[in-house]
């Protein structure tokens, strides 16, 4: 097998103590940085005790105090920028379900720094200049589109900018121009297999043979379903806008086994999210992010929300950055079903292991008596539906079928749910981040953070 390649061997295969010399010198800049530049920092940094002084080795940045979203929303729109915006030639938003949205800016060197890491990125995914890339991550203030298309042409690819929607559209171009690699949600990956398949497009009609999927989370039986649709290899990206965008972590081909995070740039924690201490590397909690390089909003120990863990095995790739694994979920996407706790994830495992289903599904949640329902709605897929005659919900095969869920659900994840079997194209399909959640309790209860906003299409 021929080597790989490797965008910039400098960063990626550098030794750890080169790169823990280097992590000390540019956090420390930044450190400074924020406490003369931004007053937010020099005030939440006296709050707690600390100074630039303060950081004298690595390990020192777990005194240091952690930003939240909170924080960004507080400051909005501009509060936490440290450079003016005359130096700013970028904004990109993204929103909650409500509220304010986040605001991140980028100055020139910013640009050049996320092109850079969508770059290797793409190259750790195993682009190859000459390539097709077919974009359909959505262009405008979601970073998804426009990270990944100055990514793809640092790198050298052709891009074709289809941002997201118009599906039959998408797969006329994926016929014609000819693109061997998709960049989506993996949602929107299905759809447009789902799509090619009711319209009776064949597979051979199309030449991808790769996808870069990410922005929301998704488990390794929905890569399963995506590879065997599309007959390609599926990949993850990882990336969130308050620290870059897409190109944060990108999983390599050989590997498929953890993201290799960015580490000159982006500086990993993994701490628990209940008490805010620093956990060794190999346990489960939630990803913090430090980012080292960037000019017009760097932060300090940002807190993501989302659940991983770090690895520093060694990667058959060769490249020695540390590993982040799949994130698995995002503590607020946590839903309390009558004091279980349970994430769509794990609901999504169970599911899409049962043939006669499709991985279309949402989950809604709701309030009755003061207790948590859940209520599953989930396709069966064409072929169950051809086996069985024409779809009824009360038909005696059905509700076998969901008695066969409801059991799954009480033996794998303990929680009581109620099940109702939709038809093919029932539940609305994604163009963007799919909406897997509906939550319908009052607004009493703590907001979730998912990101619904028609911009990240
Ligand atoms: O989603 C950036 C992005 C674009 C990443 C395209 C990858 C590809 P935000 O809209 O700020 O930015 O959302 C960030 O999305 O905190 C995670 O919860 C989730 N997320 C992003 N990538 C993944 C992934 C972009 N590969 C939030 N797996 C993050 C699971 C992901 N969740």
């Amino acid at each position: 097998m021929s080597e790989p390649f490797i965008w910039n061997p400098q960063f990626e295969k550098i030794s750890r103590s080169d790169l823990e010399s280097l992590q000390l010198g540019r956090l420390q800049t930044l450190v400074a940085r924020l406490y003369e530049k931004v007053p937010f920092y020099k005030q939440l940094m006296n709050t707690h005790g600390v100074s630039p002084k303060s950081l004298k080795t690595l390990a020192d940045l777990k005194n240091f105090p952690f930003t939240r979203k909170y924080d960004l929303r507080e400051n909005y729109p501009f509060g936490l920028f440290s450079e003016p915006l005359a130096n700013v030639t970028r904004l990109h938003a993204s929103s909650g379900t409500k509220g304010k949205p986040t605001v991140v800016g980028y100055t020139k060197n910013d640009i050049d720094m996320w092109s850079e890491v969508c770059a290797r990125s793409l190259a750790t995914a195993g682009a190859r200049p000459g390539d097709i890339l077919h974009n359909s991550y959505g262009y405008g203030l979601f970073t998804g589109g426009l990270g990944m298309h100055y990514g793809a042409e640092k790198f050298g690819v052709t891009v074709v900018p289809a941002s997201g929607g118009r599906t039959q559209q998408q797969i006329l171009l994926l016929q014609d121009f000819g693109a061997r690699i998709l960049c989506s949600t993996p949602s929107y990956a299905l759809n447009i297999a789902y799509t090619m398949e009711e319209l009776g497009i064949k597979r051979d009609s199309i030449k991808l043979e790769l996808g870069i999927f990410g922005a929301e989370p998704w488990t390794e039986e929905l890569r399963a379903q995506i590879e065997d649709k599309l007959k390609i290899q599926a990949l993850d990206i990882y990336g969130l806008s308050e620290i870059v965008g897409p190109g944060v972590s990108m999983e390599c081909a050989l590997g498929r086994n953890g993201l290799h995070v960015w580490e000159d740039n982006f500086l990993p924690e993994i701490i628990d999210p209940n008490t805010g201490d620093v956990l060794p590397i190999g346990e489960e909690g939630e990803l913090v992010f430090t980012t080292l390089t960037k000019e017009a909003i760097p932060v300090l120990r940002y807190r993501t929300g989302d659940i991983s863990r770090l690895s520093m095995e060694t990667c058959a790739c060769g490249r020695t950055t540390v590993r982040m694994a799949r994130v698995r979920a995002r503590l607020d996407d946590m839903l309390i079903i009558r004091g279980v706790n349970v994430y769509p994830s794990e609901i999504e495992k169970v599911l899409l292991n049962l043939e006669e289903l499709s991985p279309h599904y949402q989950l809604v949640i709701d309030r009755k008596k003061a207790l948590d329902t859940l209520d599953i709605q989930v396709e069966v897929t064409e072929e169950i539906v051809k086996a069985w005659g024409h779809f009824e919900h009360d038909r005696v095969e059905f509700s076998g079928l969901t008695q066969r869920i409801q059991m799954l659900m009480k033996d794998n994840l303990g929680i009581t749910a109620d099940v109702r079997l939709m038809k093919p194209k029932d539940i609305a399909r994604s163009e963007g981040k799919a909406v897997r959640v509906i939550d319908r309790r009052k607004a009493e209860t703590k907001p979730t953070e998912t990101k619904q906003m028609a911009s990240k299409a």
